[in-house]
């Protein structure tokens, strides 16, 4: 919930006065005995004595100094407002599917409040931990654009928040609007921790379609009845996989196909003939979903925060982390419609949760008791529904593509089976085969520090994190189809903490390609800090001579699924300096190991530089 409403350009001005001076050290503003601090006697005739001395001039006059400085820079931001919000994260006793449990929340909400802003303003969010948890937050799709430090993931670019401690965060969204969201970044807290970020137009500046008649928020999430803390813990004491959902959710209700929930039901009320914009966030822990209202058509036109061609379809499929926008307009008979969520799972021999979640879309004026329309989604491998949604995204206008390049990379991405080196194998390794399982970006599985990276990063300090992932996988095979020496059984990755470094500035183009180490399958990879375009993706092996790309209209995404057994080829300007995480947005394959670090380096100007790191930097 917003601290404040909205704040007029006046308000926040004197807003950041009074931060200032609480902010500042007090003795600075100590003159002939009356102390300045209280900003609250600005205004009183009696702040300024007859009797002056030279210091309380001079410090007069750094202080006219000062906010006349204030007022020059709030002037380039006309129109650009600050959002303060107040994060309490604590634990709630939530009852879902016949059982009472302690879950972690944002504001004891399940799941959590909106943020909302307009392009450019500013947000800040104090977030308290009141849980026993370590805890950060991320804002998922948000550049983050020269404020690295408040991207949010943990032991990347910052040490997590501990139990009882608070961090500020402090970022604009420049430059972009759309559906966002917002959530934690350590362990699976994630699951319960989650909430929209929707930034709008700037005031006056429409959507570039049919003004819908109303907005709606809806939040795809998969639910566990174990405290999901310990559930990463034991999963990754096994070796084994994790065990899947206990439900899918939509805006936190699993709907009448579970048990005990026939009351759990999310409604969206509808009024004939209107045209609504639905706000699909998909906040799933390691399952992609699709989606569906039935007998109603879905246009497209927004997906990661960045407008696309209008794409009309029957239903749609969201990786974790990703977001769209689609128009539905109510033009059927007045009644009771499910809006379906369900399994998109394309690995093989994988256990997942497969009852749908059901919500309802209801016409206002349809009886009470009338019979809910069934909603009808793709079986749980159907890769052409995915595929079909995938080539209808288009970015809406032509769009700048960087066509020469400074860096090509190639990144492997798949599931390793490592050997077993307990002495306790029937506990710790069960894993295929008896070995533990893991995932790798170019085989090398990555190992989360137990400090800041960005922080040893920026103070130079030295053993945290080695500069030498490789633009190129150092074994080629048939990745699809082998295993890294061809040999069947050799599913072994390396381990590391390594980071990739790029200049200011550089054009990067990607070619992520799945393996078929263990088993392929689709996999959500999320690039922090920047978007990047979707130029081109296909089955198989990438093959440079039958590529074929788009350098047009691609779509702007920052959460890509890669095909299964497939690639994808993405382009972008590494234009925003700090350090960024690559990974899988499988929490799973996180915490096995799917991810990597770009280091953006400073620009030559001030403006293409990572400030200072924030006072209130949480420590490790
Ligand atoms: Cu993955």
């Amino acid at each position: 919930m917003s601290l404040f409403p909205t704040l007029s350009n006046h308000e926040t001005l004197f807003r950041h006065y009074i931060l200032y001076f609480l902010t500042f050290p007090l003795e600075h503003y100590k003159i002939s005995g009356i102390n300045l601090s209280v900003p609250f006697n600005l205004k009183s005739p009696r702040l300024f004595p007859c009797k002056m001395t030279n210091s309380a001039v001079s410090s007069l006059f750094r202080l006219s100094f000062f906010l006349f400085t204030l007022q020059v820079m709030n002037l380039g931001r006309v129109g650009a407002a600050t959002r303060f919000y107040q994060f309490k994260v604590q634990t709630i006793r939530l009852t879902r599917l016949c059982q009472t449990k302690e879950i972690v929340t944002v504001n004891g909400k399940f799941p959590g409040p909106e943020i909302s802003a307009h392009e450019d303003d500013r947000i800040v969010v104090k977030v308290i931990n009141m849980t026993p948890y370590n805890t950060t937050i991320h804002w998922h799709g948000i550049k983050q654009k020269l404020s690295c430090w408040y991207d949010g993931p943990s032991y990347i670019t910052q040490c997590p928040i501990k139990s009882g401690q608070s961090f500020t965060y402090n970022f604009t969204v420049a430059q972009q609007k759309g559906t966002f969201l917002w959530h934690a970044h350590f362990s699976w807290l994630r699951a319960t921790v989650y909430g929209p970020l929707i930034v709008y137009p700037k005031a006056s500046v429409p959507y570039p379609f049919m003004k819908p008649f109303n907005e709606h928020t809806v939040l795809l999430g998969e639910y566990w009845l174990k405290n999901v803390v310990e559930l990463e813990q034991n999963v990754l004491e096994s070796g084994g996989p994790p065990p899947p959902a206990d439900a899918f959710t939509i805006n936190g209700q699993p709907g009448p196909n579970y048990n005990c929930s026939s009351n759990d039901v999310y409604k969206i009320k509808i009024v004939p003939r209107k045209t609504y914009l639905l706000r699909l966030i998909n906040a799933g822990i390691n399952m992609e979903t699709f989606f569906t209202i039935a007998n109603h058509k879905l246009t497209i036109v927004e997906v990661d925060g960045e407008y696309t061609k209008p794409f009309a379809t029957e239903r749609v499929m969201l990786v974790p982390g990703q977001t769209m926008n689609v128009l539905v307009t109510a033009d059927q008979a007045v009644g009771r419609y499910s809006i379906a969520m369900g399994p998109y799972e394309s690995a093989k021999n994988v256990k997942f949760q497969n009852t749908s979640a059901i919500a309802t879309f209801q016409y206002i004026g349809a009886l009470q008791n009338s019979a809910t329309v069934p909603g009808k989604l793709p079986v749980f491998n159907d890769n052409i529904a995915v595929k079909t949604v995938m080539d209808g995204l288009r970015s809406l206008n032509v769009v700048d593509v960087p066509r020469n390049i400074d860096a090509h990379l190639f990144i492997t991405i798949g599931i390793n089976v490592n050997k077993c080196n307990s002495e306790d194998p029937n506990n710790k390794c069960q894993g295929p085969r008896k070995g533990r399982l893991a995932a790798s970006m170019n085989n090398i599985s990555f190992v989360e520090p137990k400090v800041s990276i960005l922080e040893a990063y920026y103070k130079q300090l030295e053993g945290y994190f080695t500069l030498d992932f490789p633009t190129t996988p150092e074994k080629s095979y048939d990745f699809v189809s082998g295993a890294p020496n061809d040999i069947a059984n050799d599913t072994q990755a390396a381990n590391g903490t390594r980071a990739i470094v790029f200049e200011y500035g550089s054009r990067i183009q990607i070619i992520f390609q799945n393996t078929g180490t263990l088993t392929t399958e689709n996999h959500p990879i999320h690039l922090h800090g920047h978007s990047f375009y979707v130029i081109g993706y296909g089955t198989g092996n990438y093959d440079e001579q039958t590529a074929q790309f788009n350098l047009e209209d691609p779509p702007c995404l920052n959460t890509i699924g890669v095909p299964v057994g497939g690639w994808a080829a993405i382009r972008f300007v590494a234009n925003n300096p700090g350090l960024w995480l690559l990974h899988c947005h499988f929490d799973i394959h996180q915490t096995w190991g799917m991810s990597t670090m770009f280091i953006v380096k400073n620009g030559k100007k001030v403006q293409e530089s990572l400030p200072h790191p924030p006072p209130d930097l949480p420590k490790c």
